[in-house]
Protein backbone atom coordinates (compact mmCIF):
# COMPACT_ATOMS: atom_id res chain seq x y z
CA UNK A 1 0.00 0.00 0.00
CA UNK A 2 1.21 4.01 -0.53
CA UNK A 3 1.81 4.61 2.99
CA UNK A 4 4.11 1.20 3.38
CA UNK A 5 6.02 2.34 0.29
CA UNK A 6 6.37 5.73 1.35
CA UNK A 7 7.31 5.11 4.98
CA UNK A 8 10.39 3.14 3.18
CA UNK A 9 11.78 6.09 1.34
CA UNK A 10 11.40 8.43 4.51
CA UNK A 11 13.50 5.61 6.43
CA UNK A 12 15.66 5.55 3.73
CA UNK A 13 16.20 9.39 3.47
CA UNK A 14 16.22 9.99 6.83
CA UNK A 15 19.31 8.14 7.41
CA UNK A 16 20.92 10.77 5.65
CA UNK A 17 19.58 13.60 7.55
CA UNK A 18 19.64 11.87 10.90
CA UNK A 19 19.23 13.89 13.98
CA UNK A 20 21.97 14.53 16.57
CA UNK A 21 20.67 12.16 19.66
CA UNK A 22 19.14 14.49 22.63
CA UNK A 23 18.85 16.71 21.18
CA UNK A 24 14.91 18.53 21.79
CA UNK A 25 13.68 21.44 20.00
CA UNK A 26 10.51 23.55 20.45
CA UNK A 27 8.30 25.50 17.60
CA UNK A 28 8.67 28.81 19.07
CA UNK A 29 7.23 32.11 18.26
CA UNK A 30 8.40 31.90 14.60
CA UNK A 31 8.74 27.46 13.99
CA UNK A 32 12.10 26.68 14.65
CA UNK A 33 15.35 28.32 15.62
CA UNK A 34 18.46 27.56 16.83
CA UNK A 35 22.38 27.15 15.74
CA UNK A 36 22.24 26.45 11.78
CA UNK A 37 24.25 23.03 12.44
CA UNK A 38 21.53 21.38 14.48
CA UNK A 39 18.76 22.00 11.73
CA UNK A 40 19.42 19.13 9.31
CA UNK A 41 16.92 16.30 10.29
CA UNK A 42 14.47 19.92 11.45
CA UNK A 43 14.27 20.74 7.53
CA UNK A 44 13.96 16.92 6.39
CA UNK A 45 11.25 16.53 8.78
CA UNK A 46 9.50 19.63 8.38
CA UNK A 47 9.61 19.16 4.31
CA UNK A 48 7.58 15.48 5.14
CA UNK A 49 5.29 17.12 7.27
CA UNK A 50 4.55 20.01 4.94
CA UNK A 51 3.62 17.40 2.83
CA UNK A 52 1.08 15.83 4.95
CA UNK A 53 -0.49 19.51 5.17
CA UNK A 54 -0.59 20.27 1.77
CA UNK A 55 -2.58 16.73 1.50
CA UNK A 56 -4.99 17.37 4.08
CA UNK A 57 -5.37 20.78 3.25
CA UNK A 58 -5.68 20.26 -0.45
CA UNK A 59 -3.80 23.60 -1.39
CA UNK A 60 0.03 24.29 -1.75
CA UNK A 61 1.97 24.57 1.96
CA UNK A 62 4.97 27.29 2.09
CA UNK A 63 8.27 26.31 4.15
CA UNK A 64 10.80 29.38 4.98
CA UNK A 65 14.35 28.54 5.59
CA UNK A 66 15.03 31.62 8.07
CA UNK A 67 15.77 33.01 11.12
CA UNK A 68 14.66 36.20 10.92
CA UNK A 69 16.21 38.95 13.81
CA UNK A 70 18.57 36.20 14.77
CA UNK A 71 22.35 36.43 14.60
CA UNK A 72 24.09 34.98 10.85
CA UNK A 73 25.25 31.68 12.48
CA UNK A 74 21.45 30.84 13.59
CA UNK A 75 18.92 29.03 10.80
CA UNK A 76 15.24 28.44 11.26
CA UNK A 77 12.02 27.17 9.42
CA UNK A 78 8.78 28.32 9.61
CA UNK A 79 6.03 26.77 8.06
CA UNK A 80 3.50 28.69 6.14
CA UNK A 81 -0.59 27.64 5.66
CA UNK A 82 -2.73 27.73 2.85
CA UNK A 83 -3.80 31.52 3.14
CA UNK A 84 -0.32 32.58 3.68
CA UNK A 85 -1.09 32.73 7.80
CA UNK A 86 1.26 30.76 9.91
CA UNK A 87 1.05 27.08 10.93
CA UNK A 88 -2.28 26.64 12.71
CA UNK A 89 -1.90 25.57 16.07
CA UNK A 90 -2.43 21.63 16.40
CA UNK A 91 0.34 21.42 13.39
CA UNK A 92 2.89 23.12 15.27
CA UNK A 93 2.67 20.41 18.06
CA UNK A 94 2.76 17.86 15.29
CA UNK A 95 5.77 20.26 14.08
CA UNK A 96 7.58 19.60 17.51
CA UNK A 97 6.86 15.70 17.62
CA UNK A 98 8.06 14.97 14.07
CA UNK A 99 11.12 16.90 14.85
CA UNK A 100 11.98 15.58 18.12
CA UNK A 101 11.27 12.08 17.00
CA UNK A 102 14.49 9.92 17.40
CA UNK A 103 15.24 8.56 13.97
CA UNK A 104 13.63 4.52 14.94
CA UNK A 105 10.38 6.18 15.47
CA UNK A 106 9.77 8.66 12.88
CA UNK A 107 7.80 6.21 10.41
CA UNK A 108 5.42 5.55 13.14
CA UNK A 109 4.97 9.72 14.01
CA UNK A 110 4.42 10.59 10.75
CA UNK A 111 1.32 7.29 10.25
CA UNK A 112 0.11 8.56 13.85
CA UNK A 113 -0.03 12.71 12.41
CA UNK A 114 -1.53 11.25 8.95
CA UNK A 115 -4.00 9.16 11.21
CA UNK A 116 -5.55 11.71 13.80
CA UNK A 117 -5.72 14.15 11.15
CA UNK A 118 -7.30 12.06 8.47
CA UNK A 119 -4.53 13.24 5.90
CA UNK A 120 -5.69 11.56 2.27
CA UNK A 121 -2.66 10.15 1.37
CA UNK A 122 -3.58 9.49 -2.12
CA UNK A 123 -3.68 13.13 -2.56
CA UNK A 124 -1.26 14.99 -4.33
CA UNK A 125 0.77 17.81 -2.60
CA UNK A 126 2.59 20.73 -3.27
CA UNK A 127 5.31 22.72 -1.61
CA UNK A 128 6.97 26.08 -2.01
CA UNK A 129 10.34 26.45 -0.36
CA UNK A 130 11.85 30.34 -0.14
CA UNK A 131 15.50 31.16 1.97
CA UNK A 132 17.20 34.15 3.08
CA UNK A 133 20.87 34.66 2.88
CA UNK A 134 22.63 33.05 5.19
CA UNK A 135 25.12 31.08 4.30
CA UNK A 136 23.75 27.53 5.63
CA UNK A 137 20.26 28.46 4.29
CA UNK A 138 20.97 26.63 0.90
CA UNK A 139 21.95 23.40 1.92
CA UNK A 140 19.55 23.52 4.43
CA UNK A 141 16.39 24.32 1.87
CA UNK A 142 18.13 21.39 -0.33
CA UNK A 143 17.16 19.14 3.13
CA UNK A 144 13.78 20.53 2.76
CA UNK A 145 13.10 19.21 -0.60
CA UNK A 146 14.79 16.14 0.09
CA UNK A 147 11.68 15.50 2.88
CA UNK A 148 9.36 16.61 0.34
CA UNK A 149 10.72 14.01 -2.48
CA UNK A 150 10.92 11.23 0.01
CA UNK A 151 7.18 11.68 0.79
CA UNK A 152 6.59 12.04 -3.16
CA UNK A 153 5.43 15.84 -2.98
CA UNK A 154 5.81 18.14 -5.77
CA UNK A 155 8.50 21.02 -4.86
CA UNK A 156 8.88 24.92 -6.01
CA UNK A 157 11.75 26.08 -4.91
CA UNK A 158 11.87 29.71 -5.15
CA UNK A 159 14.83 30.06 -4.10
CA UNK A 160 16.49 33.73 -1.83
CA UNK A 161 12.98 35.29 -0.81
CA UNK A 162 11.69 37.52 1.76
CA UNK A 163 9.54 35.73 4.22
CA UNK A 164 6.48 37.32 3.50
CA UNK A 165 6.73 36.95 0.04
CA UNK A 166 6.92 33.57 0.81
CA UNK A 167 3.22 33.62 2.37
CA UNK A 168 1.77 35.87 -0.76
CA UNK A 169 2.89 33.65 -2.87
CA UNK A 170 1.39 30.91 -0.84
CA UNK A 171 -1.90 32.99 -0.35
CA UNK A 172 -1.78 33.55 -4.30
CA UNK A 173 -1.56 30.12 -5.03
CA UNK A 174 -4.14 29.01 -2.93
CA UNK A 175 -6.84 31.49 -4.31
CA UNK A 176 -6.65 31.12 -7.80
CA UNK A 177 -4.90 34.55 -8.76
CA UNK A 178 -7.37 36.43 -6.60
CA UNK A 179 -5.31 38.09 -4.35
CA UNK A 180 -2.38 38.58 -6.97
CA UNK A 181 0.01 36.37 -9.06
CA UNK A 182 1.93 33.84 -7.37
CA UNK A 183 5.10 35.18 -8.42
CA UNK A 184 7.61 37.53 -7.11
CA UNK A 185 6.78 39.39 -9.79
CA UNK A 186 3.34 39.57 -9.29
CA UNK A 187 4.12 40.75 -6.07
CA UNK A 188 5.86 43.98 -6.88
CA UNK A 189 3.60 44.66 -10.02
CA UNK A 190 0.40 44.54 -7.33
CA UNK A 191 2.56 46.85 -4.51
CA UNK A 192 4.17 49.37 -7.06
CA UNK A 193 0.68 49.22 -8.96
CA UNK A 194 -0.88 50.78 -5.66
CA UNK A 195 1.56 52.81 -4.41
CA UNK A 196 2.03 54.74 -7.97
CA UNK A 197 -1.68 55.04 -7.85
CA UNK A 198 -1.08 56.34 -4.25
CA UNK A 199 1.57 58.71 -5.08
CA UNK A 200 -0.24 60.22 -7.91
CA UNK A 201 -2.63 60.92 -5.57
CA UNK A 202 -0.52 62.75 -3.05
CA UNK A 203 1.47 64.41 -5.69
CA UNK A 204 -1.62 66.69 -6.75
CA UNK A 205 -0.47 69.90 -4.93
CA UNK A 206 3.44 69.59 -5.85
CA UNK A 207 6.66 68.02 -6.20
CA UNK A 208 6.42 64.61 -4.53
CA UNK A 209 9.70 62.58 -5.92
CA UNK A 210 10.36 60.93 -2.28
CA UNK A 211 14.28 59.66 -1.15
CA UNK A 212 14.37 56.96 1.50
CA UNK A 213 17.53 55.42 3.27
CA UNK A 214 17.10 51.79 4.12
CA UNK A 215 19.16 49.14 5.98
CA UNK A 216 18.75 46.21 5.16
CA UNK A 217 20.79 44.58 8.36
CA UNK A 218 22.81 43.12 5.12
CA UNK A 219 20.13 39.95 3.99
CA UNK A 220 17.36 39.59 1.63
CA UNK A 221 15.40 42.74 1.64
CA UNK A 222 18.45 44.50 -0.18
CA UNK A 223 18.16 42.32 -3.14
CA UNK A 224 14.09 42.59 -2.92
CA UNK A 225 14.53 46.10 -3.04
CA UNK A 226 16.63 46.36 -5.80
CA UNK A 227 14.39 44.57 -7.91
CA UNK A 228 10.94 46.44 -7.03
CA UNK A 229 12.85 49.41 -7.44
CA UNK A 230 12.62 50.04 -11.01
CA UNK A 231 8.91 49.34 -10.33
CA UNK A 232 8.64 52.31 -8.62
CA UNK A 233 9.15 54.59 -11.76
CA UNK A 234 11.14 57.13 -9.32
CA UNK A 235 8.34 58.01 -7.52
CA UNK A 236 10.46 56.53 -4.52
CA UNK A 237 14.18 56.51 -4.18
CA UNK A 238 15.72 53.89 -1.98
CA UNK A 239 19.09 54.46 -0.71
CA UNK A 240 20.52 50.91 0.73
CA UNK A 241 22.63 50.96 3.37
CA UNK A 242 23.83 47.51 4.82
CA UNK A 243 22.84 45.67 1.79
CA UNK A 244 25.23 42.72 2.47
CA UNK A 245 27.96 43.59 0.44
CA UNK A 246 30.37 43.48 3.15
CA UNK A 247 28.70 43.17 6.47
CA UNK A 248 27.18 40.59 8.58
CA UNK A 249 23.90 39.27 8.71
CA UNK A 250 21.87 41.41 11.40
CA UNK A 251 25.28 42.39 12.78
CA UNK A 252 25.19 46.03 14.84
CA UNK A 253 22.64 46.79 12.13
CA UNK A 254 18.63 45.68 11.46
CA UNK A 255 15.38 46.61 12.80
CA UNK A 256 16.08 44.54 16.01
CA UNK A 257 19.54 45.83 16.73
CA UNK A 258 17.63 49.48 16.60
CA UNK A 259 14.77 48.68 18.43
CA UNK A 260 16.45 47.15 21.19
CA UNK A 261 19.38 49.02 21.45
CA UNK A 262 17.60 52.33 20.08
CA UNK A 263 20.60 53.69 17.86
CA UNK A 264 21.13 54.03 14.81
CA UNK A 265 22.82 51.38 12.75
CA UNK A 266 26.08 51.25 11.45
CA UNK A 267 26.98 52.58 8.45
CA UNK A 268 24.18 55.05 8.18
CA UNK A 269 24.40 58.31 8.01
CA UNK A 270 22.02 60.72 8.55
CA UNK A 271 21.30 64.18 8.13
CA UNK A 272 18.85 66.44 10.08
CA UNK A 273 14.96 65.21 9.59
CA UNK A 274 16.12 62.39 6.92
CA UNK A 275 13.47 59.60 6.71
CA UNK A 276 15.73 56.34 7.56
CA UNK A 277 14.28 53.06 8.43
CA UNK A 278 15.41 49.25 9.24
CA UNK A 279 14.99 46.13 7.69
CA UNK A 280 15.51 42.89 9.64
CA UNK A 281 17.53 39.41 8.08
CA UNK A 282 14.20 38.59 6.44
CA UNK A 283 12.37 41.54 5.69
CA UNK A 284 9.71 40.90 8.17
CA UNK A 285 9.73 43.62 9.92
CA UNK A 286 10.63 47.63 9.88
CA UNK A 287 11.44 50.88 12.48
CA UNK A 288 11.68 53.90 11.13
CA UNK A 289 14.07 56.50 12.83
CA UNK A 290 15.74 60.44 12.19
CA UNK A 291 18.13 62.52 13.66
CA UNK A 292 16.92 66.01 14.95
CA UNK A 293 18.62 69.43 14.46
CA UNK A 294 20.64 68.81 17.52
CA UNK A 295 21.75 65.10 16.47
CA UNK A 296 19.30 63.06 18.93
CA UNK A 297 18.28 60.02 17.59
CA UNK A 298 14.33 59.35 17.42
CA UNK A 299 12.70 55.67 16.74
CA UNK A 300 9.56 55.46 15.42
CA UNK A 301 8.74 52.15 16.16
CA UNK A 302 6.17 49.43 14.69
CA UNK A 303 3.42 51.16 17.83
CA UNK A 304 3.60 54.20 15.60
CA UNK A 305 3.44 53.25 12.89
CA UNK A 306 0.22 51.27 13.60
CA UNK A 307 -0.90 54.79 14.99
CA UNK A 308 -0.37 56.37 12.19
CA UNK A 309 -1.86 53.30 9.60
CA UNK A 310 -4.47 53.41 12.14
CA UNK A 311 -5.41 56.97 12.29
CA UNK A 312 -5.10 57.75 8.64
CA UNK A 313 -7.32 54.60 8.10
CA UNK A 314 -10.20 56.35 10.82
CA UNK A 315 -10.00 59.61 8.72
CA UNK A 316 -10.94 58.10 5.21
CA UNK A 317 -13.47 56.43 6.44
CA UNK A 318 -14.93 59.70 8.20
CA UNK A 319 -14.39 61.15 4.59
CA UNK A 320 -16.55 58.19 2.62
CA UNK A 321 -19.04 58.40 5.30
CA UNK A 322 -18.67 54.38 6.45
CA UNK A 323 -18.15 54.03 9.93
CA UNK A 324 -16.93 50.28 10.10
CA UNK A 325 -15.20 48.56 13.07
CA UNK A 326 -11.81 49.10 13.30
CA UNK A 327 -9.59 47.72 16.28
CA UNK A 328 -5.67 47.54 17.06
CA UNK A 329 -3.84 44.58 18.51
CA UNK A 330 -1.03 44.90 20.31
CA UNK A 331 1.08 43.06 22.45
CA UNK A 332 2.52 44.02 26.31
CA UNK A 333 5.73 45.43 24.75
CA UNK A 334 3.60 48.23 23.34
CA UNK A 335 4.50 51.22 24.45
CA UNK A 336 1.93 52.85 26.93
CA UNK A 337 1.80 56.15 25.38
CA UNK A 338 1.02 54.31 22.47
CA UNK A 339 -1.60 52.46 23.93
CA UNK A 340 -3.30 55.40 25.45
CA UNK A 341 -3.32 56.95 22.64
CA UNK A 342 -5.00 54.50 20.62
CA UNK A 343 -7.68 54.84 23.64
CA UNK A 344 -7.88 58.05 24.56
CA UNK A 345 -7.54 59.89 21.18
CA UNK A 346 -8.50 57.58 18.45
CA UNK A 347 -11.04 56.15 20.46
CA UNK A 348 -10.34 52.54 19.13
CA UNK A 349 -10.57 49.70 20.92
CA UNK A 350 -7.36 48.28 21.50
CA UNK A 351 -6.24 44.41 22.46
CA UNK A 352 -3.74 42.75 24.05
CA UNK A 353 -2.07 39.53 22.08
CA UNK A 354 1.05 37.14 23.09
CA UNK A 355 4.01 37.84 21.28
CA UNK A 356 4.09 36.38 18.07
CA UNK A 357 2.48 37.64 15.03
CA UNK A 358 0.27 34.46 14.89
CA UNK A 359 -1.70 35.72 17.61
CA UNK A 360 -2.14 39.19 16.96
CA UNK A 361 -3.28 37.75 13.42
CA UNK A 362 -5.86 35.92 14.55
CA UNK A 363 -7.30 38.49 16.71
CA UNK A 364 -7.12 41.18 14.03
CA UNK A 365 -9.06 39.04 11.87
CA UNK A 366 -12.54 39.82 14.46
CA UNK A 367 -12.63 43.22 13.08
CA UNK A 368 -13.92 44.99 9.92
CA UNK A 369 -10.43 46.43 9.57
CA UNK A 370 -8.10 45.15 11.69
CA UNK A 371 -4.49 46.61 12.54
CA UNK A 372 -2.44 45.19 14.17
CA UNK A 373 1.64 45.40 14.82
CA UNK A 374 4.33 44.58 17.64
CA UNK A 375 6.20 46.93 19.16
CA UNK A 376 9.17 45.72 17.09
CA UNK A 377 8.10 46.29 13.93
CA UNK A 378 6.50 43.38 12.72
CA UNK A 379 2.88 43.87 11.49
CA UNK A 380 -0.35 44.10 8.75
CA UNK A 381 -3.40 45.79 8.62
CA UNK A 382 -6.62 42.89 7.16
CA UNK A 383 -9.50 43.73 5.75
CA UNK A 384 -12.26 41.44 5.82
CA UNK A 385 -13.47 40.07 2.33
CA UNK A 386 -16.77 42.64 2.93
CA UNK A 387 -14.95 45.49 3.56
CA UNK A 388 -13.07 45.01 0.49
CA UNK A 389 -15.66 44.89 -1.83
CA UNK A 390 -17.98 47.35 -0.58
CA UNK A 391 -14.80 50.09 -0.18
CA UNK A 392 -13.96 48.96 -4.46
CA UNK A 393 -17.22 49.55 -5.52
CA UNK A 394 -17.36 52.94 -3.77
CA UNK A 395 -14.52 53.92 -5.34
CA UNK A 396 -16.76 53.39 -8.93
CA UNK A 397 -20.28 55.08 -7.06
CA UNK A 398 -19.44 57.84 -4.94
CA UNK A 399 -18.67 61.23 -5.91
CA UNK A 400 -16.12 63.80 -5.36
CA UNK A 401 -13.84 63.75 -2.01
CA UNK A 402 -15.76 60.87 -1.34
CA UNK A 403 -14.48 59.18 -4.20
CA UNK A 404 -11.49 59.94 -3.93
CA UNK A 405 -11.20 59.02 -0.61
CA UNK A 406 -12.62 55.51 -1.60
CA UNK A 407 -10.02 55.70 -4.24
CA UNK A 408 -7.32 55.71 -1.96
CA UNK A 409 -8.64 53.44 0.67
CA UNK A 410 -8.69 50.90 -1.94
CA UNK A 411 -4.98 51.43 -2.95
CA UNK A 412 -3.75 51.13 0.11
CA UNK A 413 -5.74 47.54 0.70
CA UNK A 414 -3.63 46.93 -1.97
CA UNK A 415 -0.55 48.27 -1.04
CA UNK A 416 -0.42 46.17 2.49
CA UNK A 417 0.41 42.36 2.12
CA UNK A 418 -2.46 40.93 4.30
CA UNK A 419 -0.59 37.48 4.52
CA UNK A 420 1.75 38.45 7.28
CA UNK A 421 3.67 41.67 7.83
CA UNK A 422 6.53 42.70 5.20
CA UNK A 423 8.81 45.34 5.73
CA UNK A 424 8.42 46.68 1.84
CA UNK A 425 4.96 46.89 1.66
CA UNK A 426 4.80 48.63 5.20
CA UNK A 427 7.65 50.87 4.23
CA UNK A 428 5.32 51.93 1.01
CA UNK A 429 2.44 52.31 2.97
CA UNK A 430 4.31 54.65 5.40
CA UNK A 431 5.54 56.33 2.89
CA UNK A 432 2.43 56.76 0.84
CA UNK A 433 0.55 57.95 4.28
CA UNK A 434 2.91 60.66 4.97
CA UNK A 435 2.68 61.67 1.22
CA UNK A 436 -0.90 61.99 1.67
CA UNK A 437 -1.06 63.89 4.41
CA UNK A 438 2.08 65.97 3.73
CA UNK A 439 3.73 65.03 6.78
CA UNK A 440 7.02 65.19 7.82
CA UNK A 441 8.48 62.67 9.86
CA UNK A 442 8.48 64.92 13.09
CA UNK A 443 5.11 65.23 12.95
CA UNK A 444 4.46 61.70 12.88
CA UNK A 445 6.97 61.09 15.75
CA UNK A 446 4.83 64.11 17.64
CA UNK A 447 1.52 62.51 17.53
CA UNK A 448 3.01 60.89 20.91
CA UNK A 449 5.93 60.98 22.87
CA UNK A 450 6.89 56.98 24.26
CA UNK A 451 7.44 56.45 28.03
CA UNK A 452 10.97 55.55 28.15
CA UNK A 453 11.75 52.05 27.90
CA UNK A 454 14.42 49.51 28.27
CA UNK A 455 14.81 45.72 26.77
CA UNK A 456 17.10 43.15 28.36
CA UNK A 457 17.73 39.38 27.82
CA UNK A 458 19.03 37.45 30.80
CA UNK A 459 20.54 33.80 29.85
CA UNK A 460 19.08 30.97 32.40
CA UNK A 461 19.65 27.41 32.48
CA UNK A 462 16.22 26.31 31.07
CA UNK A 463 14.13 29.28 30.02
CA UNK A 464 10.80 27.35 30.19
CA UNK A 465 11.16 27.68 34.09
CA UNK A 466 9.22 30.91 33.42
CA UNK A 467 5.58 30.94 32.35
CA UNK A 468 3.12 33.59 32.45
CA UNK A 469 -0.91 34.40 31.88
CA UNK A 470 -2.67 37.74 31.31
CA UNK A 471 -0.94 37.78 27.30
CA UNK A 472 2.73 37.23 29.25
CA UNK A 473 2.26 40.32 31.39
CA UNK A 474 2.55 38.34 34.42
CA UNK A 475 4.91 35.77 35.37
CA UNK A 476 2.99 32.53 37.31
CA UNK A 477 6.63 30.17 37.52
CA UNK A 478 9.04 30.16 39.40
CA UNK A 479 7.58 31.14 42.84
CA UNK A 480 8.15 34.74 44.10
CA UNK A 481 8.92 35.73 41.04
CA UNK A 482 6.09 38.33 39.86
CA UNK A 483 5.61 39.29 43.84
CA UNK A 484 9.45 40.69 43.06
CA UNK A 485 8.66 42.04 39.87
CA UNK A 486 5.43 44.00 41.62
CA UNK A 487 7.49 45.18 44.34
CA UNK A 488 10.34 46.79 42.03
CA UNK A 489 7.71 48.32 40.03
CA UNK A 490 6.33 50.42 43.11
CA UNK A 491 9.32 52.23 43.27
CA UNK A 492 8.96 54.22 39.80
CA UNK A 493 6.48 56.56 38.71
CA UNK A 494 4.22 55.25 35.77
CA UNK A 495 6.41 52.05 35.47
CA UNK A 496 5.42 49.08 34.04
CA UNK A 497 7.29 45.45 33.69
CA UNK A 498 7.14 41.89 32.82
CA UNK A 499 9.57 39.02 31.71
CA UNK A 500 8.33 35.88 29.67
CA UNK A 501 10.85 32.97 28.00
CA UNK A 502 11.83 34.19 24.14
CA UNK A 503 10.54 31.50 21.50
CA UNK A 504 13.12 32.50 18.97
CA UNK A 505 16.77 33.00 21.19
CA UNK A 506 17.65 31.52 24.49
CA UNK A 507 17.08 34.26 26.47
CA UNK A 508 14.62 35.17 28.97
CA UNK A 509 13.15 38.49 27.73
CA UNK A 510 12.67 41.69 30.41
CA UNK A 511 10.95 44.45 29.33
CA UNK A 512 10.39 47.54 31.58
CA UNK A 513 8.72 51.52 31.32
CA UNK A 514 8.43 54.40 33.37
CA UNK A 515 8.73 57.89 33.72
CA UNK A 516 12.54 58.54 32.74
CA UNK A 517 14.94 56.46 30.98
CA UNK A 518 16.69 56.57 34.03
CA UNK A 519 14.35 55.17 36.20
CA UNK A 520 13.55 52.76 33.37
CA UNK A 521 17.32 51.30 33.07
CA UNK A 522 17.50 50.96 36.60
CA UNK A 523 14.01 48.87 36.63
CA UNK A 524 14.86 46.48 33.59
CA UNK A 525 18.39 45.88 35.58
CA UNK A 526 16.56 45.12 38.95
CA UNK A 527 13.93 42.92 37.34
CA UNK A 528 16.89 40.95 35.58
CA UNK A 529 18.77 40.15 38.77
CA UNK A 530 15.49 38.88 40.23
CA UNK A 531 15.38 36.72 36.68
CA UNK A 532 18.95 35.92 37.11
CA UNK A 533 18.02 34.69 41.22
CA UNK A 534 14.63 33.26 41.08
CA UNK A 535 14.68 31.66 37.62
CA UNK A 536 18.24 29.76 37.51
CA UNK A 537 20.52 32.24 35.97
CA UNK A 538 23.77 31.70 34.63
CA UNK A 539 26.90 32.69 33.27
CA UNK A 540 27.75 36.36 34.49
CA UNK A 541 25.15 38.46 36.60
CA UNK A 542 23.44 40.99 34.88
CA UNK A 543 25.36 44.09 34.84
CA UNK A 544 24.25 47.53 35.38
C1 LIG B 1 9.69 36.63 15.51
C2 LIG B 1 8.20 36.69 15.51
C3 LIG B 1 7.74 37.98 16.16
C4 LIG B 1 8.34 38.10 17.55
C5 LIG B 1 9.85 37.93 17.49
C6 LIG B 1 10.48 37.83 18.87
O1 LIG B 1 10.19 37.69 14.75
O2 LIG B 1 7.73 36.59 14.19
O3 LIG B 1 6.34 37.97 16.22
O4 LIG B 1 8.05 39.33 18.11
O5 LIG B 1 10.18 36.73 16.81
O6 LIG B 1 9.92 36.72 19.54
P1 LIG B 1 10.47 36.22 20.91
O7 LIG B 1 10.40 37.40 21.84
O8 LIG B 1 9.55 35.12 21.32
O9 LIG B 1 11.89 35.80 20.72
P2 LIG B 1 11.27 37.46 13.60
O10 LIG B 1 11.38 38.76 12.93
O11 LIG B 1 12.52 37.00 14.29
O12 LIG B 1 10.66 36.37 12.75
Amino acid sequence: NLIAMDLGAVTKQSALHAKPSGLVLQYGTAGFRTKAQHLDHVMFRMGLLAVLRSKQTRSTIGVMVTASHNPEEDNGVKLVDPLGEMLAPSWEEHATRLANAEDQDLPGVLESISVEEAVPLRQDAIVVIGRDTRPSSEKLSQSVRDGVAALGGQVHDLGLLTTPQLHYVVCCQNTGGRYGKATTEGYYQKLSRAFLELAKQASCGGDEHRTIKVDCANGVGALKLRELEPHLAQALSLQLVNDGTKGKLNHLCGADFVKSHQQPPQGMEMKSSERCCSFDGDADRIVYYYCDAGGRFHLIDGDKIATLIGTFLQELLLEIGESLNLGVVQTAYANGSSTRYLEEVMKVPVYCAKTGVKHLHHKAQEFDIGVYFEANGHGTVLFSTSVETKIKQLAEELEDEKRKAAKILGNMIDLFNQAAGDAISDMLVVEAILALKGWTVQQWDALYTDLPNRQLKVKVADRRVISTTDAETRAVTPPGLQEAIDGLVQKYRLSRAFVRPSGTEDVVRVYAEADSQDSADHLAHEVSLAVFQLAGGIGERPQP
